[in-house]
C-alpha cells in the first residue's frame, strides 16, 4: 500500500521516506541503478523517491482463495473430534508438487494429489475412519514417504511407493497396537537405523470417571531392532502436539503441549530428555507452565540459533524466547504474537488457537506466523467468529496481524494448516482443514517478495531425510523435525526466505554431527545428498 502525500515536498520526505523504508525493509537501500545524470535536481529527487515508494517493502501479503480446486472435505465428529484435524503435507509422487493427507474425524480420512495450477485430485487410499491427524515420516528409509496415521482406537501406519500409492504397512513395519485416543506424534532417530516414535494421547476413553480429569498416557514405540516394543511415558496430561527437536540448550529433548483438562490433576507442560529418559524439573530450570496447549511452533527468530517455541491456547497464544542458559521466557505483550482475541469483528471473547508455523510468507529473511483459529465447537465463553492469523514481522523482531488485509481472515472452526509452496514459485501458501466445514487454501500472490530458497537433504541409511540436522542459510538456521503443529507435519524441504540477496552459503550439520558447507543462487530448490 502506498501512500501519496498531497504535496510533496523533496527537500523535507526524502529522508524521512528513506529511514522509513529502509527499517521497513531491513536493509539498506540500493541505489536506483538507472542514469540519472542530466537531469534536474528537482527531477532527480522525484525519480529517487518514486523508486524508493516502489522498492520492496515486503510489508502487505496477498493471497487469492483456491478452496473451490479442492474436492470435497471436511473434519466432523461429535465431541470426541473436538480437537484434531491435522493434515499431512509431502510430495509422493516425486513431482515436487506438494501433496497432502487430511484427516476426516468420522468421514473417511482423503489424500489429495497435487497436479499443478492449484488442482487437486483425490487419490485412492485405505478406508480409514477416526482419524485425527497424520505426520509424514520415511519409516523404513526407501525414499518413500509413509504416514503415521493418528486415530480413536488403532493407529495405522501407510506405507508409500513413487506413486502416492499408500498401503496399511502396520504390521510390516511392527509397530505394536496402540489403541488410544491419538492427537500428537513426534519422531527422532538415535542411531542410523530405525526411528523412534512417540504417541501423545488425549482423555483415556477406558476411564469409567472420564472425560473429563482422565488424560491418558503418552507412549514412546522404541526400535528393537527388526519392531518395536511401546514403553508408557507418564504422567499424560492430555496431550495436543509433541516435537523433539534441540532446545535452548542445543540437546534433543522432547516438548509436550498439554490441554486444559489436566487442571485438576496440576498438570503443566513438559519437556522430556531423550538420552536421560526423564522430564526435566525446576531444578532443570524447566518453570511450570499451565495453558490449554493446543499446537507448537518452533523457529530462531531472534537470531541467536536458538529456536523459539509458540504454544497456541486458548485467549493468550504463548511464544517462549529461548535463553543463553537453556531455559525460556514468555516473550513481553508488545511483540505482538499474542492474538488473544479475534482482530476484526465484534466478537470481544477469546480466540482458540489450534495449528500454528512460522514461515517467511513474504521472503523478506524473517520468519512470519501463521496461527488457526476456530471455536472447540459452540463454547460460549470463547470466540465464535475467531479469523485465523497471519502475523508478519517487522524488522524491529515485533509482529503485525494482515490477516485480514492478506485474505485469509476465514470464519470457519480451522484445526490444522500448513504452509507451504504449492506451486512451487517459491511463495508460501495456506491450506487449512476446518472441523464442519470444507477445506480451503490460499495461493500467495503477493507481488513484492524477496528472493527464496528451498533446501532439501537426504543420505543413506536409516534416516533418509536426515531428520535432525541443522540447515544454516546465511544466518538463518533451522532444523529438519519431525511433530509440533496441531496433529500434523510436513515432510518438505526447508524454505529460507532471502531478502535482497541473489545467492547465499549453506552449512549443514547432518544428524550424525559432519558438517558440509556449499553455496547456492536464490531462489531454486537445492537438493544435498550424501
Ligand atoms: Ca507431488
Ligand atoms: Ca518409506
Ligand atoms: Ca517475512
Ligand atoms: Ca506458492
Amino acid at each position: 500500500m502506498y501512500l501519496f502525500p498531497k504535496q510533496i515536498s523533496f527537500k523535507l520526505r526524502f529522508k524521512p521516506y528513506k529511514i522509513w523504508f529502509g527499517k521497513l525493509a531491513g536493509q539498506e537501500i540500493e541505489k536506483p541503478t538507472f542514469n540519472v545524470k542530466g537531469t534536474s535536481k528537482k527531477l532527480k529527487n522525484f525519480i529517487i523517491i518514486f523508486v524508493l515508494l516502489c522498492s520492496p517493502s515486503y510489508a502487505s501479503p496477498v493471497f487469492k482463495d483456491f478452496s473451490n480446486n479442492l474436492p470435497h472435505h471436511i473434519y466432523s465428529g461429535e465431541w470426541n473430534h473436538f480437537v484434531g484435524g491435522g493434515v499431512a503435507v509431502m510430495d509422493c509422487n516425486g513431482d515436487s508438487l506438494p501433496d497432502f493427507f487430511a484427516a476426516g474425524g468420522t468421514e473417511p480420512a482423503a489424500l489429495f494429489t497435487n497436479t499443478g495450477e492449484f488442482n487437486f485430485i483425490k487419490s485412492n487410499i485405505p478406508d480409514l475412519f477416526d482419524t485425527t491427524g497424520a505426520y509424514p515420516i520415511d519409516i523404513n528409509a526407501d525414499g518413500h514417504i509413509d504416514l503415521f496415521v493418528l486415530r480413536i482406537g488403532p493407529n495405522v501406519v501407510l506405507k508409500g511407493n513413487a506413486n502416492c500409492e499408500f498401503v496399511d504397512a502396520t504390521n510390516e513395519f511392527q509397530i505394536p497396537n496402540t489403541s488410544q485416543w491419538s492427537t500428537a506424534f513426534s519422531a527422532w532417530w538415535s542411531d542410523d537405523k530405525l526411528p523412534h516414535m512417540v504417541i501423545g494421547n488425549y482423555v483415556d476413553l477406558g476411564d469409567p470417571d472420564g472425560p473429563f480429569f482422565a488424560c491418558d498416557s503418552n507412549q514412546v514405540l522404541e526400535p528393537t531392532g527388526d519392531g518395536y516394543i511401546t514403553q508408557k511415558l507418564e504422567p499424560g496430561f492430555c496431550a495436543l502436539s509433541m516435537l523433539a527437536a534441540r532446545d535452548a540448550s542445543g540437546i534433543m529433548r522432547l516438548r509436550i503441549s498439554n490441554d486444559r483438562q489436566y487442571y485438576v490433576r496440576n498438570g503443566y507442560e513438559q519437556m522430556w530428555d531423550i538420552a536421560e529418559e526423564r522430564f526435566l524439573t525446576e531444578i532443570d530450570g524447566w518453570k511450570k507452565v499451565s495453558i490449554w496447549g493446543m499446537g507448537i511452533a518452533s523457529r530462531d527468530i531472534t537470531g541467536d540459533g536458538r529456536d523459539e517455541v509458540f504454544l497456541t491456547s486458548m485467549g493468550d497464544q504463548l511464544l517462549q524466547i529461548a535463553q543463553e542458559d537453556g531455559t525460556y521466557t514468555a516473550a513481553p505483550f508488545e511483540i505482538g504474537t499474542y492474538a488473544h482475541r479475534p482482530y476484526f469483528g465484534d466478537d470481544g471473547r477469546p480466540s482458540t488457537g489450534w495449528h500454528a508455523q512460522f514461515g517467511d510468507v513474504n521472503n523478506d529473511g524473517r520468519s512470519d506466523l501463521f496461527i488457526s483459529k476456530g471455536n472447540v465447537d459452540q463454547m460460549p465463553s470463547n470466540a465464535i467468529y475467531d479469523p485465523n492469523n497471519l502475523l508478519i514481522q517487522k524488522s524491529d523482531g515485533t509482529f503485525v496481524e494482515v490477516g485480514l488485509l492478506a485474505g485469509i481472515a476465514s470464519k470457519e472452526r480451522s484445526r490444522g494448516a500448513a504452509l507451504a509452496d504449492f506451486d512451487l514459485d517459491g511463495r508460501l501458501d495456506i491450506l487449512v482443514l476446518n472441523r464442519r466445514a470444507p477445506l480451503q487454501i490460499y495461493r500467495n500472490e503477493t507481488e513484492k517478495v524477496g528472493h527464496w530458497l528451498k533446501v532439501k537433504l537426504t543420505q543413506v541409511g536409516g534416516n533418509f531425510d536426515a531428520v535432525g540436522a541443522l540447515v544454516k542459510v546465511g544466518e538463518d538456521v533451522q532444523q529438519i523435525t519431525i511433530g509440533g503443529g496441531h496433529a500434523g507435519g510436513q515432510s518438505l524441504p526447508l524454505h529460507f526466505g532471502l531478502g535482497s540477496s541473489t545467492a547465499a552459503n549453506i552449512t549443514v550439520t547432518w544428524p550424525d554431527g559432519a558438517v558440509s558447507t556449499h553455496n547456492a543462487n536464490a531462489d531454486q530448490t537445492v537438493k544435498l545428498h550424501r
